[in-house]
C-alpha cells in the first residue's frame, strides 16, 4: 500500500514513519511503499532520513521513494498525511509572515497544488489527514481543489483529544484507556472545545464524575487549548513526538473499527451538525467501520455553555475560509 507523506524531513515526521510501521496501524497486511515528499532544499536532509529508515531494517516496509514535487508522489496513493506546512515566524522574502492571514495564503498555497495533485491521481478510495497548520483550513482547501468526492479528507484533531484525556485521567486517577466518548469540537486552535458533557468513565458523564465547573472552564479548557504553546516554552519547540503519535492514532481509528461505545476525533467537512457552519472543517466525535466509512456521533447534547463554546471556533473557522476564498 502506498503512504505519502509530507514534510518528511521534519521533526513530526521523524517520529510518525518509524510509528507507521508498526503491526496492526493498517488493516492491510500489505507492506508499506513510502512516498516521501520535501522542497528542494530539505532533499538533502531527507536523504540521511531515509537511510536511517533503511538501517532500520523494518519489515513492514517495502519500498521507500523521495519527491521534491507533489504530482510525481502521489499516483495511486491510499493515505497521504500532509504534514508539510511554512511555520508562523519564518522569513519569506525578507519578511517575517507573522500574521494568521498571510500564513493562511501562503500556507493556501502549497495546499491547492497538493489537492489538484491527490484529486486526479490519488486512488479514489485515498484517506488524506491534514496534520500541517491551520490544518482545518488547508485541509478546506485541499479537499475543495481535489475535487474528488470519493476520497476522505480529515484534520488532525485528535492530539487535543489525547492531550483532554490525559488531563481527565490524572484529574480522576484512572487509566486513559478507560475514558470514553471525549470529543473536540472545532478549529485546531486556542478556540476548539474539548467536550466532558458526554465523555463516559465507567458508563457515567465524566463532568458530573468531576463535579466542578469552575475546574472544567478555567483549568481544563485553558490547558488544553494553550498546551502547544506549553509544550513550545519548555521544550524551545512544537509538538513532535505526541503530534507524531496522535497523527499515527488517526491513521488506525479510521482503519480499525471503533470500539463499542466511543468516539474517535478529526476533523472532516461540516454538514452543519452541532451547530458547526455547514462547509468548514470542523473536530466531530466520529466512528469508524473499519471499512472506509466514517460518521459523526449524533446523539451528543450539549448545555448551553458548550453550545456558545462551538459556535465561537466555528465562527473562527468561518473567518479563516473567509480569508482563503479566492483559493477555494
Ligand atoms: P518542521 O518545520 O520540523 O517540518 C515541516 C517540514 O515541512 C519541513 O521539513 C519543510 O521543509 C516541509 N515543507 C514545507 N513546505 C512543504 C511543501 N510544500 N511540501 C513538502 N514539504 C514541505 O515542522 P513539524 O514540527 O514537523 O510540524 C509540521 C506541521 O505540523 C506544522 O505546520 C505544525 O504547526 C503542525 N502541527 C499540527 C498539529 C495538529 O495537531 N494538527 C500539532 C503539531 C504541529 O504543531
Amino acid at each position: 500500500m502506498k503512504v505519502v507523506v509530507t514534510g518528511a524531513a521534519g521533526q513530526i515526521s521523524y517520529s510518525l514513519i518509524p510509528f507507521l510501521c508498526e503491526n496492526g496501524i493498517f488493516k492491510s497486511n500489505e507492506k508499506i511503499d513510502f512516498s516521501l515528499v520535501e522542497i528542494p532544499s530539505a532533499m538533502e536532509k531527507l536523504s540521511g532520513f531515509v537511510k536511517e529508515l533503511e538501517d532500520s531494517a523494518y519489515s513492514n516496509i517495502n519500498s521507500i521513494s523521495v519527491h521534491d514535487n507533489i504530482n510525481s508522489a502521489v499516483e495511486d496513493a491510499d493515505w497521504c498525511l500532509l504534514v508539510g506546512s511554512i511555520p508562523r515566524g519564518i522569513v519569506l522574502n525578507g519578511k517575517e509572515i507573522k500574521e494568521r492571514a498571510d500564513l493562511l495564503k501562503i500556507n493556501g498555497g502549497i495546499f491547492t497544488e497538493q489537492g489538484k495533485a491527490i484529486g486526479s491521481k490519488a486512488k479514489d478510495s485515498c484517506k488524506i489527514l491534514v496534520v500541517g497548520n491551520p490544518a482545518n483550513t488547508n485541509a478546506l482547501i485541499g479537499c475543495t481543489n481535489a475535487n474528488n468526492p470519493s476520497q476522505k479528507w480529515m484534520a488532525m484533531t485528535m492530539l487535543d483529544a489525547l492531550r483532554a484525556k490525559a488531563q481527565v485521567a490524572s484529574k480522576l486517577q484512572v487509566h486513559v484507556d478507560d475514558i470514553y466518548r471525549l470529543a473536540i469540537f472545532g478549529n485546531h486552535s486556542p478556540t476548539m472545545f474539548p467536550d466532558l458533557e458526554n465523555a463516559l468513565l465507567d458508563g457515567e458523564i465524566i463532568y458530573k464524575k468531576i463535579n466542578d465547573h469552575d475546574w472544567v472552564e478555567h483549568k481544563f479548557l485553558p490547558k488544553i487549548q494553550q498546551r502547544g504553546a506549553e509544550i513550545i516554552q519548555s521544550r524551545g519547540a512544537s509538538s513532535a513526538s505526541s503530534a507524531a503519535r496522535a497523527a499515527c492514532e488517526t491513521v488506525s481509528s479510521v482503519e480499525n473499527p471503533t470500539r463499542s461505545g466511543d468516539v474517535f476525533n478529526a476533523a472532516i467537512l461540516s454538514d452543519g451538525s452541532y451547530g458547526v457552519a455547514e462547509g468548514v472543517f470542523s473536530g466531530f466525535p466520529l466512528t469508524s467501520d473499519g471499512m472506509g466509512n466514517i460518521n459523526i456521533v449524533r446523539d451528543f447534547s450539549l448545555s448551553e455553555f458548550a453550545k456558545s463554546r462551538i459556535a465561537l471556533t466555528s465562527n473562527e473557522l468561518v473567518e479563516e475560509r473567509e480569508l482563503v476564498k479566492d483559493l477555494l
